[in-house]
């Protein structure tokens, strides 16, 4: 088993979920194709950001957020009126088919959906190194090779070579089985995520609690913001979104939509409005009413956009004219799919923005949710949330060694 498609995989063991989503409905116009990033020695560009050469000018009213947002910064209490635009559920909306949510899937154990979502990686892990591994002892050759596979499923070199020097000091010149080697691949694996592996904690002192997610296009904000306002229900908090991708009417929808099916209300302005306006009327009427949780979604950006990045600055210096100990967590989402690039969103979000912890999205559409060991070692920030489905059950808190045995195929 040497070859390294994934597809190879997928045709081998088939019945996986599909590879990879649909395009969704994306078509910022601040997205075109990725630049390659001087990091990256993996230029794809993940396959549901839709380039767009030029800005578009949305459709809207007319453009007076800008400086309504100024005048928050300029003054002191009292704070101004915001204009009266602010929407709830109000109006009923008939959502279009490019906003369709999918419905709960029958429901797992979880340890069973994160293998099959992870199946991929671990497919093209443990196959190559029984393929490296089949009657050989352990040579200087043989640890090399292991070494290639390793970084080549983007662990990151930090992880292959302590993995390798496992390898070399307790089984140096001695048969070695790929069972074995799976079972130091795990043991690294979990060591690496461990830390990292922390539940978000709503602190119930914070009225709201306001969770503000970023990310580049596609990356699975929406989706992610919808999974958790359903958890968040369940527990029985009192959750509000806003709709902070003013970007587009079909992301308003689509939190619209993720808002009827968790019972939350959704903060809306009209595609076009400035987003800033949006978080600062959205954190004041969560606070008025007492929620729980406020969480905040955002348009995608690429994180080499500055002035998009500027943006972002912007919606949190307003957020904080409301409360200035907010937001209480900037959650990152990845899209595991993107491979190498997401150490370089990690490095520049947080940088902006203020990282507080990070989601990895659709690690069941990928061979490389190996990238999220490299992502950890590198920057020691909480995982607190991985999607390996589209539908609201596929979101889970992190745990190390679930997906340490997972991705080293373990059962
Ligand atoms: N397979 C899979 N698809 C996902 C996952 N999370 C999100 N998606 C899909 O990815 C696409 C983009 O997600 P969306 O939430 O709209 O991304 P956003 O642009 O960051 O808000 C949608 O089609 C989602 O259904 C996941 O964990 N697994
Ligand atoms: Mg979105």
């Amino acid at each position: 088993m040497t070859d390294k498609k994934p597809g190879f995989f997928k045709r081998l063991f088939g019945g996986e979920p599909p590879v990879q989503t649909p395009a969704p409905p994306e078509t910022r116009p601040e997205t075109p194709a990725p630049a390659p990033e001087p990091v990256a020695p993996t230029p794809a560009p993940p396959p549901d950001v839709v380039p767009e050469p030029e800005p578009v000018p949305l459709p809207g009213p007319p453009e007076t957020t800008p400086d309504y947002v100024e005048d928050i910064e300029e003054q002191s209490t009292p704070q101004p009126q915001p204009e009266p635009v602010v929407e709830t559920m109000a109006v009923a909306i008939d959502p279009p088919a490019m906003v369709e949510v999918p419905l709960e899937a029958p429901r797992q154990g979880w340890f069973v959906r994160l293998a099959t979502g992870l199946k991929r990686s671990s497919d093209q892990l443990t196959g190559s190194i029984t393929s490296v591994f089949t009657k050989r002892k352990l040579d200087a050759a043989t640890l090399d090779e292991l070494e290639d596979v390793l970084i080549q499923a983007d662990l990151g070199i930090e992880t292959a070579t302590a993995i390798s020097e496992t390898l070399r000091r307790d089984r140096f010149d001695r048969d070695v089985s790929g069972e074995d080697v799976r079972a130091v691949l795990a043991a690294e694996v979990e060591k690496v995520l461990g830390p990292v592996a922390l539940p978000l904690v709503i602190d119930p002192a914070q009225k709201p609690f306001v969770i503000l997610m970023i990310g580049v296009n596609g990356s699975g904000k929406t989706t992610t913001i919808g999974k958790l306002a359903q958890k968040l229900a369940v527990e029985g908090k009192s959750v509000m979104l806003a709709a902070g991708d003013t970007f587009r009417a079909a992301a308003i929808e689509q939190l619209q939509v993720w808002g009827q099916r968790t019972n939350a209300p959704v903060i809306t302005r009209p595609a076009g409005a400035d987003a800033s306006g949006l978080a600062y009327d959205a954190v004041t009427q969560a606070k008025a009413e007492g929620r729980d949780v406020l969480i905040i979604d955002t348009a995608g950006r690429l994180q080499n956009r500055d002035e998009l990045m500027n943006e972002l600055e912007k919606i949190i210096r307003v957020i904080k004219k409301v409360d200035p100990s907010a937001p209480h967590a900037t959650l990152l989402t990845l899209d595991a799919t993107t491979g190498q690039n997401a150490l370089r969103q990690v490095e520049i979000f947080g940088q902006r923005a203020g990282v507080t912890g990070l989601v990895m999205t659709k690690l069941d559409g990928t061979a490389r949710g190996g990238i999220l060991v490299a992502i950890a070692r590198k920057f020691g920030l909480p995982v607190h949330f991985i999607g390996v489905g589209e539908s609201v059950g596929d979101l889970e808190p992190f745990t190390a060694s679930d997906f340490a045995r997972a991705i080293a195929g373990g059962e």
